[in-house]
């Protein structure tokens, strides 16, 4: 065993976007292409002697081969220790967990996420730092610089790890644990909520499907609402990680889990419906006939939040990336605490949450989180709907529609226009930007604009500034449209369309979500003029 240098050239366009970098497996399987993006990691974390690093990933096609690559590496750059998933799993939210528990340096997560998986799908890797979320703007591009200067990577040349079994081994002078995959996650899970209340709600006959679409979070949905909470054995389906998530597209939304929403909308239909994504950080919440947004969800939460032990204290702030909606605002000025908007992507919660400025989190794009760790979490929120559930006895539906009773509801809906042509994409945002000047004051047609902008975030806690985060349009009766490009896909661009409408009256809190928002929705694609960019007359994705 002896550890090798090995001579190499930049690879262009190795930049972390919204959660990472993302490229197709086949990307990642050229030779050096993983090798030359940890490396730029490990250079830019400088001495590791002495530090602790967490590894694991979805599982999804090439995780072990990363995996086996990785540990090599860390080796070879002087890791004391690593902590790796059995079987080379471990979900976004566990890595999180497991590296504020063992007081590691950061982690490494493999994972793309909601994207599709196996030979011909997407892979990712994410660089997460000791507090146990993703790394900050200022080290992702750290990062990259790296990238496009690297000359060479050092590797051990010793041979492969037992990932399947539990337990010690050495790589070099490094040690390597293999660790249970779910038991400290599970640990802290019973930390937060009452498992005392939900195992009654189980036994009293309360049925529930949670949809693991074969990515990461079915092992810890199993151990942890089967085994810990007493649900009947077949409660979690789709419950076993495959490398290509049975050719689904692992992103829970009512598009892509159309298997739990039939379920959720027959007549003997379950409950409570859950669904995860491909690393376990994303969640969707459904009743009877019934499906929650994400961004009523967090507002949901925030209002009952003292239910669950964990937040019995009450929350000092609650945080909402700006596209999400304004439901959890209402709230927070219920609860006289206060609300920050931040830019897409869980990186930007992370001061506040440090900084003990915000408890909750959420983005409309199904995720959910608080100050347990520092990633949107997906079974943690579906386990604080338990909570809610056991300790009020009320339906999903009923804690909703009581909930816009009182605050009013926020109608809301993303409209995704997914992989096309990057640089019509780009001049579509270009032109929206020159036109953001003249439309304040301006009639659209039911709606009179009150500022239009592009968002610009400047972070409290360190004075970091991001920009180009997003144009809004924003009406005089708090009614938005939002635009952005994603920066998660791997195929030409996807233009994210997101549009908002308040409502007071309970009277008009029941109408079907795409028509309570088609004045806005015309206003979009004309304004924006999307069909003429994109050669596209309608979204590929409503959610
Ligand atoms: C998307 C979502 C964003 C989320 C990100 C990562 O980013 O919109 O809210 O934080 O995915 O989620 P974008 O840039 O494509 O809009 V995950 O579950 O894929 O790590
Ligand atoms: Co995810």
């Amino acid at each position: 065993m002896s550890i090798q240098t090995v001579g190499t050239t930049p690879f262009p366009g190795q930049r972390p976007g919204t959660s990472g970098l993302r490229k197709k497996v086949t990307v990642f399987q050229q030779p050096h292409y993983l090798e030359n993006f940890v490396q730029s990691v490990f250079d830019t974390l400088g001495d590791c002697g002495g530090k602790t690093l967490v590894l694991g990933g979805d599982g999804r096609y090439h995780n072990r081969v990363a995996v086996q690559t990785i540990l090599r590496m860390a080796a070879a750059h002087g890791f004391a220790k690593v902590l790796v998933g059995q079987g080379g799993i471990l979900s976004t939210p566990a890595v999180s967990c497991v590296i504020r528990k063992r007081g590691a340096l950061g982690g490494i997560v493999l994972s793309a996420s909601h994207n599709p998986g196996g030979a011909d799908g997407d892979f990712g890797i994410k660089y997460n730092i000791a507090n146990g979320g993703p790394a900050p703007e200022s080290i992702t591009e750290a990062i990259y610089q790296h990238t496009g200067n690297i000359k060479q990577y050092r590797i051990s040349d010793a041979a492969d790890i037992d990932l399947n079994r539990i337990g010690a081994a050495r790589i070099e002078a490094m040690e390597v644990e293999v660790i249970d995959s779910v038991a400290d996650y599970a640990e802290l899970m019973q930390e937060l909520f009452d498992f005392d209340a939900i195992r009654k709600l189980f036994a009293g006959g309360f049925r529930m499907c949670f949809d693991g679409m074969h990515a990461v979070s079915g092992p810890y949905a199993k151990a942890i609402i089967e085994g810990q909470l007493g649900a009947p054995a077949g409660t979690v389906i789709n419950a076993v990680p495959l490398e290509d998530f049975g050719g689904h597209h692992p992103d829970p939304n009512p598009v892509n889990a159309a298997e739990l929403i039939a379920l959720m909308d027959a007549d003997n239909a379950p409950d409570f419906g859950a669904a995860s994504d491909g690393d376990g950080d994303r969640n969707m919440i459904v009743g009877r006939k019934f499906a929650v947004t994400p961004s009523d969800s967090l507002a949901v939460l925030a209002a009952n939040a003292t239910v669950a032990p964990g937040y019995r204290k009450g929350l000092a702030g609650i945080a909402r990336s700006m596209p999400t909606s304004r439901a959890a605002d209402r709230v927070a000025e219920a609860l006289g605490i206060p609300c920050f908007e931040t830019p897409t992507g869980w990186k930007f919660f992370g001061n506040l949450l440090d900084a003990g400025k915000a408890t909750l989190c959420g983005e409309e794009s199904y995720g959910t989180g608080s100050d347990h760790i520092r990633e949107k979490d997906g079974v943690w929120a579906v386990l604080f709907w338990l909570n809610l559930l056991a300790a009020t006895g009320k339906s999903v539906e009923e804690l909703v529609s009581a909930h816009w009773q009182r605050f009013g509801r926020n109608y809301y809906s993303r409209h995704d226009y997914e992989a096309v042509d990057t640089k019509a994409a780009n001049e579509l945002m270009a032109s929206l930007r020159i036109k953001l000047a003249t439309l304040a004051g301006q009639d659209l047609g039911h709606y009179v604009v009150d500022f239009a902008d592009d968002f610009e975030y400047t972070d409290p806690v360190d004075g970091s500034v991001s920009k180009q985060q997003g144009i809004r349009i924003v009406m005089t009766n708090g009614s938005r449209i939002v635009f952005r490009l994603s920066g998660t896909g791997t195929e030409g661009a996807t233009l994210r369309v997101y549009l908002e409408r308040y409502e007071p009256d309970p009277k008009y809190h029941h109408l079907p979500t795409q028509q309570a928002l088609s004045a806005l929705i015309l206003i979009a694609e004309q304004v924006a003029g999307i069909a003429d960019w994109t050669g596209r007359a309608h979204p590929t994705v409503t959610t």
